[in-house]
């Protein structure tokens, strides 16, 4: 079954074509069948054939992927190159190298017991800064948890990214939630939640809130990994999106792997990508180790959601080149080889580095003047965070009622009370006083 290739061509700006979105398959029993009568159930409206024809995932072609670089971040076709300018393409990249030493360091920090929990984005900092760099701050994000260097594009600072992985009395999270678990409202940045897939129903909510803001000019982005689009909640989630008439753009980060579960484990078709078209959702899919075909697919995609308050699907394919987290040891279920194969033909920052020394907007000096300062800037950072104390112990109680209902307040006093003639057996100067 052949793909009807470049269905739309996008404008960004109305300056230049930026990518094709494909969003139907031809079939050719369809095409073959083209002056036969079209049924129209209320359910379907397609040609009927007199000779029983199955479709299967092998009936297709795959949806193919598509790029801007290289993999020695060359430009193969100059139509597709983004008009991004020096400073945003330099931000991007520094954006990049600041998440990559973050991860060092942190990942380390928690070897070392200093913090309890890590997750590392190696590989796939091309889809966070390429999607961060092609959106409008306000957008509003609902991300899974491999995504802090859209944070990071926005502003969020390094302390209190890692504030929020020590849990101190700084993080801006008041230390409820575990390392790598932000949120931020003023980067309108949804908090973190655990259960795979959560946001994702959520996520199309705001989206459908959205666009019923007159003249609204904000769109939703909805990360999500090829493992969480396994759950219920992904598939609720794209068909009321597809249904509803949602702003909103879906984006996979298909990084091959749910911690152990591989992609072949975790769905037979197309990836995930072949989902949109079944759904009815504007689909591409991308190589999420180029910073700039996901920018443009994030653009073109951003643009049809505001546009016509339709979702669009990027699969943005990837490799999670580190363990799942610190709990993971990645080692068990995959080879070395594959991980540095992966590592070192299709590492989204030395592609990125090599487009913009191609273009003479950065250079070796540069690179390490850099790579210094965002490792110390880490460092520093953590030596910082570790000295804060805790946030106060009576804040636990707070926040989730407006109003502290007794039956809270009682429990705050009996803590009190107990603190009273027992506290010397707590570490309690770790806390904030209140
Ligand atoms: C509902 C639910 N089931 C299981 C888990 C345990 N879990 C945490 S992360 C993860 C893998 C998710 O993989 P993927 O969505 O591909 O994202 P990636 O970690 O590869 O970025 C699993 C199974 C969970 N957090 N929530």
């Amino acid at each position: 079954m052949a793909l009807k290739a470049g269905v739309r061509v996008f404008r960004l700006n109305g300056l230049r074509p930026a990518v094709r979105l494909l969003s139907t398959h031809t079939r050719p029993e369809v095409q073959n069948a083209q002056n036969s009568k079209v049924a129209e159930f209320p359910g379907a409206r397609a040609p009927y054939i007199s000779e029983l024809k199955f479709v299967s995932e092998t009936s297709y072609d795959p949806i193919p992927i598509y790029r801007v670089l290289d993999h020695n971040g060359e430009v193969i076709d100059s139509k597709e190159e983004p008009a991004i300018e020096k400073d945003t393409l330099v931000n991007m990249y520094k954006t990049m190298v600041q998440l990559s030493q973050m991860d060092k360091i942190l990942y380390e920090s928690q070897r070392q017991g200093r913090i309890s929990f890590y997750m590392t984005n190696y590989g796939e900092e091309g889809i966070h800064v390429g999607s961060a760099a092609a959106l409008s701050p306000s957008d509003l994000v609902f991300a899974q948890y491999r995504e802090v260097g859209v944070l990071l594009y926005r502003g969020m600072t390094v302390t209190e990214i890692v504030n929020q992985c020590y849990g101190n009395c700084e993080d801006p999270g008041k230390g409820r939630q575990m390392p790598v678990h932000y949120g931020s409202k003023q980067h309108n940045f949804v908090t973190l939640s655990s259960p795979l897939a959560t946001q994702m129903p959520q996520a199309v909510g705001a989206a459908y809130a959205l666009k019923r803001v007159p003249n609204n000019d904000r769109c939703v982005i909805c990360y999500f990994g090829d493992g969480a689009a396994s759950e219920g909640d992904a598939h609720a989630a794209f068909n009321f999106a597809a249904t509803l008439d949602c702003p909103i753009i879906l984006m996979c980060r298909n990084n091959g792997y749910a911690i152990s579960t591989p992609t072949r484990e975790q769905y037979r078709g197309d990836g995930v990508a072949s989902r949109g078209p079944a759904l009815g959702i504007l689909t591409a899919r991308v190589d999420g180790t180029d910073p700039l075909a996901v920018y443009n697919a994030i653009r073109a995609a951003r643009d049809h959601a505001l546009r016509h308050n339709r979702p669009a699907l990027i699969e943005a394919m990837s490799y999670r080149v580190g363990h799942h987290s610190t709990s993971d040891d990645s080692t068990a279920y995959r080879s070395l080889e594959e991980i540095q194969k992966w590592n070192n033909d299709e590492n989204p920052i030395q592609k990125f580095k090599m487009y913009l020394e191609r273009k003479g907007y950065w250079d070796a000096g540069s690179d390490e003047a850099l790579q210094k300062e965002a490792r110390d800037l880490v460092v520093k950072t953590m030596q910082q965070a570790e000295k804060k104390q805790l946030p106060p112990w009576k804040e636990m109680f707070e926040d989730v009622y407006h109003d502290m209902p007794p039956r809270i307040q009682k429990q705050v006093k009996e803590l009190e009370d107990h603190l009273a003639v027992y506290g010397e057996h707590y570490a309690l100067d770790t806390f904030k006083p209140e």
